[in-house]
């Protein structure tokens, strides 16, 4: 593992047989992480089968119904390097029926890849990948044209293309200023490794290097100390040791610190990573740490440790946007399933449905709505049953996104917007 150089999430998505598995497989196969037998392998293969054409679709589309109907799934993660970055790419599908797997994807990025067929544009899931990847806190997005050989690479048709998806993903926030749009053929492998004599007129980068441009996820430590509890031990001759991953901030020795909801205060006595003492903790460490002032009993998985001078938030209320993936039915005022917000699980309650989005757009569809179902996206207020930290995602990016799940399976995913804070102290 070549763990030195950062690593990145990659969520690749689009439209329907825009091409997103066939990039995946040619990024696979130029940058060495799938050979060239292989590749040679599924390409006989799927000739014989009457799937022509599908050899890089086939490196990541494992499954048989995937290959028998030439398309993906389920979403699939593989590996690749580029000399800045490992990354794992998680493959999405772009079928509607499939969207849900698509949101369990884009919730694990760090940045996307959106594919575009040149020939078609902008389709019905390139705008709901769009708007779905925004809601789950992808900020980078690079744009592959794709199929650019179908339309004879044609510069004409690649600017009219850009010029809707510029227009596109400005409305939800992105910036198309800042943003690559590379013409590409996958299957061609034009504009992938290097560009192509096809696309003369093109004078940016090409995909892969093109991914370098990536910013590392950041490392907040300008923010304030937030460490989610994952287990609490008591170690005889130390004490209390709770354990967790700090997600933002420093954690540092002497340091004094609030446990919430527990509102249980203590000052940092020793810091452990790997069974070794570290001075301080920064965003991705896992540590175990001695607490005096607090006992065993005193919290638990769950509880956010802090500094104590601006302690996690305790939300009263919150209110958030949400967006539906699968409800048997609808989900109406009342509905109470479980938030799983960094480690707690928190039963909630849906107090009010504020408004209706257009998944497309994020602009408000129905004010008021009295359910909302398998689709939808909407602004909400919801009650936890009970004490629990969450924060707003604006500050907190990471302690401010939940996924809702009732009975085994993923209902919703969203973050929070704004909280009424409950008195602590
Ligand atoms: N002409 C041409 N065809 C392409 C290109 N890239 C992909 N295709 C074809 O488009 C079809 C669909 O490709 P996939 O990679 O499976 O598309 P996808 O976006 O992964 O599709 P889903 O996962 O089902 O959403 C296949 O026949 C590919 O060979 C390209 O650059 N040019
Ligand atoms: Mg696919």
């Amino acid at each position: 593992m070549a763990s030195e150089k950062p690593h990145m999430n990659l969520a690749v998505i689009g439209h329907i047989d825009h091409g997103k598995s066939t990039l995946v497989g040619r990024m696979m196969f130029e940058t060495g992480a799938v050979p060239a037998h292989i590749i040679e392998g599924y390409r006989k293969e799927a000739e014989s089968k009457g799937k022509a054409t599908f050899e890089f679709a086939w490196v990541m589309d494992n499954l048989k119904e995937e290959r028998e109907r030439g398309i993906t799934i389920d979403i699939a993660h593989k590996r690749f390097d580029t000399p800045k970055f490992y990354f794992t790419v998680v493959d999405c599908p772009g079928h509607r029926d499939f969207v849900k797997n698509m949101i369990t994807g884009a919730s694990q990025a760090d940045a996307a890849i959106l594919v575009v067929a040149a020939p078609d544009g902008v389709m019905e899931q390139t705008k709901e990948h769009v708007f779905l990847a925004r809601t789950l806190g992808i900020t980078q997005i690079i744009i592959a044209i794709n199929k650019m050989d179908a339309v004879k690479f044609d510069e004409k048709r690649f600017n009219e293309v850009k010029k809707d998806l510029s227009d596109l993903i400005k409305m939800v926030g992105y910036k198309p200023d800042e943003t690559l749009f590379i013409p590409i053929s996958a299957l061609g492998g034009q504009n992938i490794k290097v560009n192509s004599p096809e696309t003369p007129w093109y004078k940016g980068l090409p995909m892969i290097p093109a991914l370098d441009t990536f910013k590392s996820p950041d490392k907040p430590t300008d923010k304030p100390l937030r460490l989610p509890i994952q287990d609490v031990y008591s170690i005889s001759g130390i004490g209390t040791v709770p354990v967790g991953r700090v997600e933002t901030g420093i954690m540092k020795k002497g340091m004094k610190v609030s446990f919430m909801p527990a509102n249980k205060d203590g000052e940092i006595k020793s810091i452990e990573m790997h069974h070794e003492e570290i001075p301080q903790a920064v965003p991705g460490d896992n540590v175990g740490f001695n607490v005096r002032g607090i006992g065993k009993g005193d919290i638990r998985r769950g509880d956010v440790c802090g500094p104590a001078e601006a302690p996690p938030t305790v939300a009263e209320e919150f209110t958030a946007q949400i967006v539906v993936l699968q409800h048997p039915s609808a989900l109406t005022v009342g509905y109470t399933p479980v938030f799983h917000c960094h480690t707690t699980q928190t039963a909630c309650t849906f107090m009010e449905l504020k408004k209706k989005l257009d998944p497309r757009t994020g602009q408000t569809k129905e004010e008021n709505p009295t359910f909302l179902k398998t689709g939808d996206a909407a602004i909400v207020v919801v009650k936890p049953t009970k004490p629990m930290v969450i924060e707003n995602v604006k500050d907190l990016p990471q302690l401010g996104r939940f996924a809702v799940r009732d009975m085994g399976s993923t209902i919703a995913a969203g973050m929070c917007i704004s909280i009424q804070a409950k008195q602590m102290r």
